[in-house]
């Protein structure tokens, strides 16, 4: 084995994770030094009146990248934006949050940082502030100045076949570790029951529940989503540790306790991907080790950096 090849193991045993990208992890160290603790600080006071916020902002970053990529598009409002898109209507939520992350970071450094990057950091920071690993965010994005509602309608789907999922990640650099590692973020976070009560009688006509659903989880999913209830009620999408990011929703999937189809396809018909959730489901270490090695790669899509896009001083907003 010859030094340098050795030097790497070291290096990636180290740290773990090892993505190449055109951001940097100092981007901001010498025009906004304190920008780390800015937000850590306000995603914590955020989760502190409400704990689902980690999720709600983990999601936001998650729909901000696989449209247009890293771009902060998705925090642009207008009935034209992305926000109105069917993903994210009455579904994608902590904006707020974000406005109060960034007028908190305009106060120390006007005009610096980008609502991408903001977004960025606090999805990590939620992931840690959960009991999830930490990683070192890249850095340097700049904001869009247009929002794509066609492409945020084509945002995996909870009803989408597995297949289907792994080409649009694969179509973005995220291959199929990358999907299962990062359904993981259904660790937390809540559930609509208009997505998945399809799956509790007459699945796909076949005039029975979705077979691959534990039987003992029916009935408690009819019981959290009536019948002649109007679909906004919720259940968390890891019942055994609804606020806690930890390793629980793969043992959920192996028990046939996915809450969406495409959770539960994960463990149903593909050997990859269920061989990925078995080693997961009772190894945190590399399932943690693996999630945050691919919210490295997903923050890497197609960045705006250098002359690109701009400094949005409203992150719901284009600079006039
Ligand atoms: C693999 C494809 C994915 C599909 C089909 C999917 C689908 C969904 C759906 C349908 C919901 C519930 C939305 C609602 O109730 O209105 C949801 C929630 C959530 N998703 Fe995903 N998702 C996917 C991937 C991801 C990824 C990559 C992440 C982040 C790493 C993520 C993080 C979350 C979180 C944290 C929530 C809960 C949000 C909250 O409580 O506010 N999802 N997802
Ligand atoms: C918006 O997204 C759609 C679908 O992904 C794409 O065909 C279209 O070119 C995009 N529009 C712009 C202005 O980038
Ligand atoms: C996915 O990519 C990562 C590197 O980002 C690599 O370590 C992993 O082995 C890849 N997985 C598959 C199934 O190719
Ligand atoms: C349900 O139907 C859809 C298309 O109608 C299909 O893609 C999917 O594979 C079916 N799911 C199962 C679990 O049979
Ligand atoms: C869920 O609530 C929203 C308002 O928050 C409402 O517009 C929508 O119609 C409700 N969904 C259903 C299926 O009734
Ligand atoms: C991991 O879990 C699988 C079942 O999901 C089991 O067969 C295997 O023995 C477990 N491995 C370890 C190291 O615990
Ligand atoms: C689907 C669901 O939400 N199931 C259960 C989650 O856990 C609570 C108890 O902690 C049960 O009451 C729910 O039925
Ligand atoms: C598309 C496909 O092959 N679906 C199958 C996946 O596996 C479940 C059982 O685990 C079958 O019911 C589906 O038909």
């Amino acid at each position: 084995m010859d030094k340098s090849y050795k030097l790497r193991v070291a290096t990636f045993l180290m740290l773990c994770v090892v993505v190449r990208s055109q951001l940097s992890s100092d981007f901001y160290s010498k025009s906004c030094p304190n920008l780390l603790n800015i937000v850590r600080r306000e995603v914590r006071n955020a989760i502190k009146s409400e704990m689902r916020m980690a999720a709600s902002l983990l999601r936001l970053h998650f729909h901000d990248c696989f449209v247009n990529g890293c771009d902060g598009s998705v925090l642009l409002d207008g009935s034209e934006g992305e926000k109105f898109a069917l993903p994210n209507l009455n579904s994608a939520r902590g904006y707020e949050v974000i406005d109060t992350i960034k007028s908190a970071v305009e106060t120390e450094c006007s005009g610096i940082v980008s609502c991408a990057d903001i977004l960025t950091i606090a999805a990590r920071d939620s992931v840690v502030l959960s009991g999830g690993p930490t990683w070192k965010v890249l850095l340097g994005r700049r904001d869009g100045v247009f929002a794509n509602q066609t492409a945020a309608n084509d945002l995996p789907s909870p009803f989408e076949s597995l297949d289907s999922i792994i080409s649009k990640f694969a179509a973005l650099g995220l291959n199929v570790t990358d999907v299962v590692a990062l359904s993981g973020g259904h660790t937390i976070g809540l559930s609509r029951c208009a997505l998945f009560s399809g799956r509790l009688s007459n699945f796909n006509g076949t005039g029975a529940p979705d077979s691959t659903l534990d039987s003992s989880l029916i009935p408690e999913l009819q019981s959290a989503c009536p019948v002649n209830s109007d679909g906004n009620n919720t259940v968390a999408l890891d019942n055994r540790s609804r606020d806690l990011f930890d390793k629980n929703y793969f043992a959920n999937l192996l028990k046939g306790r996915g809450i969406l189809q495409s959770d539960q396809v994960l463990v149903s018909n593909d050997s990859a991907t269920r061989a990925i959730a078995q080693l997961y489901s009772n190894n945190s270490a590399v399932f943690f080790c693996d999630f945050a090695n691919a919210m490295i790669k997903m923050g890497n899509i197609a960045p705006l950096t250098g002359g690109d896009g701009e400094i949005r001083s409203n992150c719901r907003v284009v600079n006039s």
